[in-house]
């Protein structure tokens, strides 16, 4: 599975605590157009349920801690987000769902486009027809 990644961003600390940068063309994979945060998520619940066609995004967790189940068609595989310091990168044709948020989750999400529905894919099935697309 190639399509996401974690990133580690280098912390600035001293004896008042710690600062992260992210700054275009320097430490972020690609320009940003958006940000968006979730927050506030009751116990239990689960998110996301669909997979991207062309977007590029950069989660991180920067308070408290959530999963990730990110599924390439293939394979699945489960990550946890807990640390301000750590970023999921995802690019492509990746399914994910989002679980397990702490009560105090902050979840940031960068993206290199403006909200778009029509990107969404929210059908696993057409999801996997587009895997096999891609591959053909
Ligand atoms: C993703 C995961 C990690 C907007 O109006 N603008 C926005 O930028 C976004 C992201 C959402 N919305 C609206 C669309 C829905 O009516 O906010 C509502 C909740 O969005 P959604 O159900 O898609 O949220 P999640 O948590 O399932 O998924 C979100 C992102 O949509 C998605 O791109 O990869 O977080």
């Amino acid at each position: 599975m190639n399509q996401f990644s974690i990133i580690d961003l280098k912390a600035i600390g001293d004896d008042r605590g710690s600062l992260i940068a992210l700054e275009e063309k320097n430490n972020l994979p690609f320009d940003v157009k958006r940000v968006y945060y979730i927050f506030g998520t009751a116990e239990g619940v689960r998110r996301g349920y669909h997979a991207h066609k062309n977007l590029k995004q950069l989660a991180i967790c920067v308070s408290g801690n959530c999963k990730f189940l990110l599924d390439n068609g293939e394979t699945q595989q489960h990550i946890e987000l807990n640390s301000p310091a750590q970023a999921l990168l995802i690019e492509g044709l990746i399914w994910r769902e989002m679980y397990n948020f702490s009560p105090n989750c902050v979840l940031i999400v960068l993206a290199d486009d403006y909200y778009k529905e029509a990107d969404y894919i929210r059908d696993y099935d057409t999801f996997l027809q587009e895997v096999k697309n891609g591959k053909n």
